[in-house]
């Protein structure tokens, strides 16, 4: 269906005039790319600086006056961050580093008669060899240099790259490249083909890549365990019932189930009979396909099954065998009736990104390729889509809007940079951004569909996307509160709508005090034995985390300094309740392991903002200080902090090569927070972020910042400018106060 494609041997240069890439900004938030054609099209919508920066063009932007202390570092900051701000408020930005999530959207979209544009193509193919590993030529589960392999290779930038090539990242992103139309003789297909071959070929690939490759029909679905849609079937109250399981993992399940219950497959092709014999170090025809169903390589397996898991799969498989017909049609009809809900609640964007595709091929398959569902299907896939410095991606989302845009607007108010005359007009964009963000109502289909609450709430990307998260909704509070509290920017959103928001923070706590992510923890801890996929820890059910937990307490402990009426007992007992759990995930060394940023400095730095709000500093709260304590021993030489991603996965820190600006910029921010009493450790971390600030106020990007799912790293380039920001701008206050408190000669507290 896609031609063959001739794409040069270098990818260093785009394949693609990148002068004729624009980003659209629209419908609050959403941002697409679009290639313009001609010059005329060109001339009138020309490129802006938000377009030449995430292009990796040159943006023009000029050279500041270098600054004399942190204060004016953290304004030259801003002067830059403040030209990357769409009109409508938010600022866009990439959301890349999982590497199986590409393949997802070509064998998805191929598999389904959607075609993309050439240049697309073209762009996606690059990112492709961009991002292969520069010895070996495969791909593995991230990326975590965000520097192309291909700068790498030519020794452009110093560094190395610490991912490993995993059977699921080659086998895919090779398949990608074939469907995209790259030829087999091409030397990127050559490399990666013999670094899946020496790895063991595709029979070896994870749960979910069996999945994929057997929808594209180069893998038999009897390689695959059982996906059974009946499970849907079942009564709620069961502690397994599906609805328990985590929101990602729940989502996910629900189309692959249609997929596998009506066994899509696509139809044979040219493309199709040659990948079963590219993909294989054996003949394609005689592998013993249920002998694979628990084969996968030792480079992928992070969660191995368990023997209960082991066990339900034999007894799943025997009853594939004599499945009741009339059975499955009605767990299949439960099934799409989710999917459309689905769906439906989310325009088309869905929860994620693997949701998307695999909602996309079932409603291809029940409604054809004429219908609604796939015009609206393919309108929002260009959401996921983002066009980089080195090609197109596919991002974990349709964006970080939310969670950007709030971490600036509070820095800037925090700083003082508010103050500045010359800030004001975007912090009201801003504000009306969180304005139209702000979800109003509850899902259209709600409690049918397994859905949380979502009135009062913001979630991470856009309104149109609707989820509530409990940090997203924390964050957009604070931020909310903290913009109109300023003189200089009206009031957008009532008191009412407030209260909304703070009873879906109030909706979501957990009887241990803590809060997870997007949903109450619905299921039992256990489930996490029956974890599928291999790849990923803790996806089974909703846990608690540190992070989403005290952004509630946090924000709670604003608002109700904000509106001290409004169900101020139940306030009072959550925040309680919540610094309880807090107290209890501290880890005996003093940090609290990130989830979803990397990792302690992240955790850390989000605690001791929670324990300062109820009152719990350095100098009265032994969780305080011995948080101090353990950022200050980890502090580097250079005044720096530096954490590997490593430090998610085994739960203990582990230094990463270089320190990072992001996370000094975390631990720094920890210290303050508690009320840190010494100025050393600030003066030296202020040095380095200052010295690493560019003439023009920007900092380069340096390792990936955050993480999910324990395994797999995701970028945040925006946190490269927010938090140095509000950091420097912290710091030179608090540390002006500790001098003037030395100089009066009294004790720091
Ligand atoms: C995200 C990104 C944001 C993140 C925070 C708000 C930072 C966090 O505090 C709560 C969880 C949340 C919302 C989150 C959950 C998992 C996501 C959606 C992601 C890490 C981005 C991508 C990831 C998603 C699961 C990727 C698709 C992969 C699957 C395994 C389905």
């Amino acid at each position: 269906m896609y031609n063959s494609i001739s794409v040069p041997e270098s990818s260093k240069t785009p394949f693609t005039d990148y002068a004729r890439w624009r980003l659209l900004v629209n419908d609050n938030g959403r941002h697409t790319w679009h290639y313009l054609k001609t010059d005329e099209e060109a001339q009138e919508w020309p490129q802006n600086t938000i377009d030449r920066f995430w292009l990796g063009l040159p943006t023009g932007l000029p050279k500041l006056k270098p600054a004399k202390d942190a204060f004016e570092a953290a304004q030259n900051g801003y002067a830059f961050y403040k030209n990357l701000q769409a009109h409508d408020g938010h600022w866009p930005g990439e959301y890349g580093g999982p590497m199986f999530l590409l393949p997802g959207l070509v064998i998805g979209s191929y598999v389904s008669g959607m075609g993309f544009k050439d240049e697309e193509r073209r762009e996606m193919i690059r990112y492709l060899m961009n991002r292969a590993h520069p010895e070996d030529g495969g791909w593995g589960m991230y990326v975590l240099d965000l520097h192309s392999a291909c700068a790498l290779r030519l020794r452009l930038i110093p560094s190395h790259v610490e991912g490993h090539s995993t059977v699921f990242g080659t086998a895919l992103n090779y398949t990608a490249l074939r469907v995209l139309g790259v030829s087999a003789d091409h030397p990127v297909c050559v490399k990666a083909r013999g670094t899946l071959h020496k790895l063991g070929g595709a029979c070896a690939i994870p749960s979910w890549g069996k999945f994929w490759l057997s929808i594209l029909n180069v893998y038999d679905w009897a390689g695959n365990n059982p996906v059974p849609p009946e499970l849907f079937l079942l009564p709620t109250q069961l502690p397994f019932h599906p609805h328990r399981w985590w929101i990602h993992t729940r989502n996910v399940y629900i189309p692959m189930s249609y997929l596998y219950g009506v066994r899509f497959s696509a139809p044979e092709n040219e493309l199709i009979l040659s990948l079963r014999e590219e993909l294989y170090t054996q003949n394609f025809y005689s592998i013993d396909w249920p002998a694979q169903r628990n084969n996968v390589s030792e480079a992928d397996l992070y969660a191995p099954h368990s023997t209960l898991f082991d066990t339900l799969n034999v007894a799943l498989s025997c009853y594939e065998l004599c499945s009741l017909p009339p059975l499955r049609q009605a767990a299949i009809r439960k099934v799409y009736e989710l999917i459309v809900m689905e769906d439906e609640n989310t325009g088309y964007q869905t929860l994620g990104p693997v949701s998307k595709m695999f909602n996309l091929i079932a409603r291809v398959h029940h409604e054809g390729r004429e219908s609604e569902a796939f015009k609206l299907h393919a309108e929002k896939r260009a959401d996921f889509m983002w066009l980089g410095a080195e090609g197109m991606m596919m991002c974990g989302t349709n964006g970080s809007q939310l969670w950007d845009l709030a971490f600036i607007s509070q820095a800037v108010v925090e700083t003082g940079l508010a103050e500045v005359e010359d800030n004001r007009a975007e912090l009201v964009k801003a504000l009306e951004w969180l304005e139209k963000g702000q979800m109003l109502e509850n899902p259209k289909h709600f409690e049918k569909a397994f859905r949380h609450r979502t009135k009062g709430a913001w979630g991470f990307s856009t309104k149109e996307q609707g989820y509530t998260v409990s940090d997203c909704t924390g964050e957009g509070l604070k931020s909310v509160i903290y913009l109109q509290n300023l003189k200089t920017v009206p009031k957008l959103i009532s008191d009412e709508r407030l209260c909304w928001s703070v009873d879906t923070l109030l909706s979501l706590q957990n009887p241990n005090g803590g809060f997870a992510s997007y949903e109450l923890v619905r299921g039992p801890y256990w489930l996490e034995w029956l974890n599928p996929a291999e790849v990923f820890g803790d996806i089974m059910t909703e846990f608690c985390y540190p992070e989403c937990t005290t952004s509630v307490i946090t924000a709670l402990s604003i608002f109700r300094k904000h509106i001290p009426d409004y169900r101020s007992k139940d306030i009072e007992t959550t925040i309680r309740r919540a610094i309880g759990y807090l107290h209890k995930a501290q880890k005996p060394e003093g940090g609290w392991v990130g989830s979803w940023g990397i990792c302690f400095t992240y955790a850390t730095m989000f605690a001791t903002e929670s324990l300062a709000l109820v009152g719990e500093n350095y100098s009265n709260s032994l969780y305080s200080k011995r948080a101090c304590e353990f950022l200050i021993s980890k502090q580097r030489e250079d005044g720096g902090w530096g954490e590997s991603y490593k430090s998610c996965e085994k739960a203990t820190w582990i230094e990463h090569k270089d320190s990072q600006v992001v996370q000094t910029c975390w631990a720094a921010m920890a210290l303050m927070y508690a009320g840190y009493p010494y100025p050393e450790p600030l003066e030296k971390a202020v040095r380095l972020v200052m010295g690493r600030q560019r003439t023009d106020g920007s900092w380069a990007q340096e390792a990936i910042e955050g993480v999910f799912n324990k395994n797999c790293a995701i970028a945040y380039p925006n946190f490269k400018f927010s938090f140095p920001i509000w950091m420097l701008g912290k710091a030179h206050w608090y540390l002006q106060k500790l001098r003037e408190k030395s100089s009066n000669g009294k004790a720091p507290h």
